[in-house]
């Protein structure tokens, strides 16, 4: 018997079905960001990322060139097992020699490459208005800005980002999940709250009304509690974004689980969100005391978001997308790590006899429900893990660094 099988049978004695979880996740899809390989740049300006958020590091061969980040994109997902989308950025735009357009005025044509490549891969795309690094940021405020000009910019860029999203959706097959995220806020205490959210609510409404299929375009709202200098209001908060979504038909809500008071954990609002949305969408992420988008890792909470979403059988109702952006390591294993991570907590889930610990709670026996729960984190995982690798064609150990080292050496050092 080899060390897999064995490894499989002490799973079902607690009734778990390891090819049937491995088969589910072979079909879960995970968005990679494109934005962890060029630290949130794109390529439609020159400048530095401004609004909101900020990377740190300067780690050397980052991507500046469209063929350079999709790649390292090719190479990241050459060693993560498990199926993957991409997760695009309108300031990603690839634009031909000498010819520009501003945001407003961006067409499907501009994302093509983006389409080539996904389809070559058999890979749908997600996709995000650009609300911030841009010089019609005003005061800090987009969709909000008490300047209508600014405002009327803004939702023309997000009526745009719903066409492009359409077009990924048909070209690709696969829905298009498009995620509205600004950073419009207060670095100081505003002398108004309720105005720029009632502007806000309207912008996203213009937006929202341009047509599309809602089978094919999946808009969200992701709420945040603070910014960098945006630290003491945010128009986009939890309460806004949530009532928003369960107010507009076809739009769902999105948490990003760096973006809540530090005691308070992603994965409890999870099933509070499933009695009532029949789809939602998670950016997945790791704050380090505060929104710091650090690499996602196999932690506590990472498990127990996986956990959630798989004891709830609602992998078709999760849009999940991982988010973060280190510019201090090397790119690529930044996102391979945060990716295998991601794929390491599903299939923990899945591995883990959900029925009968739920069973458990509702007959009250809490004595068992901690013994059997405690019992389980010892079973032989690592086996299952590198089983689901080598099915998926991939190294399930740390070798796998030696092909970023190569790459480094080979590609990275030469930019
Ligand atoms: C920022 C949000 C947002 C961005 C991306 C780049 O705090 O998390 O999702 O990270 O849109
Ligand atoms: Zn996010």
């Amino acid at each position: 018997m080899t060390a897999y099988e064995l490894a499989k049978e002490k799973y079902a004695k607690y009734g778990v079905d390891v090819e049937a979880a491995i088969n589910t996740l072979k079909n879960a899809p995970v968005s990679l960001h494109c934005w962890q390989g060029d630290d949130v740049i794109g390529f439609d300006h020159e400048g530095p990322l401004t609004g909101g958020i900020q990377t740190t590091g300067n780690y050397p061969g980052k991507a500046t060139t469209p063929e350079q980040l999709l790649a390292d994109m090719d190479k990241a997902m050459s060693l993560c097992p498990g199926k993957k989308k991409l997760n695009v950025h309108a300031c990603y735009a690839i634009f031909p020699q000498g010819e520009f357009v501003d945001r407003d005025k961006l067409e499907p044509k501009h994302f093509k490459k983006w389409v080539d490549f996904a389809k070559e891969r058999g890979m749908g795309i997600d996709f995000n208005p650009t609300f911030f690094s841009h010089p019609k940021v005003k005061d800090g405020l987009t969709l909000s800005s008490p300047d209508k000009e600014t405002r009327d910019f803004w939702i023309e860029h997000g009526k745009a980002c719903i066409r492009i999203s359409e077009y990924f959706a048909k070209e690709t097959g696969i829905p298009c999940v498009m995620n509205i995220w600004t950073g419009d806020g207060y670095k100081d205490i505003p002398a108004d709250r309720m105005g720029p959210r009632q502007r806000y609510k309207e912008s996203i409404e213009a937006i929202l009304s341009e047509p599309f299929d809602k089978n094919l375009v999946k808009p969200c709202v992701e709420s945040k509690v603070f910014g960098i200098g945006v630290e003491s209001y945010t128009a986009g908060s939890a309460e806004f974004t949530l009532s928003f979504a369960a107010t507009h038909d076809g739009c769902l809500p999105l948490m990003d689980n760096g973006h809540y008071h530090p005691t308070e954990v992603v994965s409890d609002k999870i099933p509070a969100l499933l009695c009532f949305y029949p789809e939602i969408a998670l950016h997945i992420t790791r704050g380090v005391r505060w929104d710091s988008d650090h690499v996602l890792l196999l932690d506590d909470e990472t498990k127990e978001i996986a956990k959630e979403i798989v004891r709830n059988d609602a992998l078709d109702r999760v849009y999940m997308a991982l988010d973060y952006f280190d510019a201090s390591i090397n790119r690529i294993s930044a996102w391979v790590v945060g990716f295998r991570s991601w794929q390491k907590a599903l299939l923990m889930a899945l591995c883990t006899p959900n029925a009968l610990l739920k069973d458990l709670q509702d007959k009250g026996e809490f004595s068992k429900l901690m013994v059997v729960s405690e019992e389980v984190k010892m079973l032989p995982f690592g086996e299952i893990w590198e089983h689901y690798c080598e099915t998926e064609g991939v190294v399930a150990g740390a070798e796998w660094f030696d092909e970023i080292v190569k790459y480094e050496t080979e590609v990275l050092a030469k930019r």
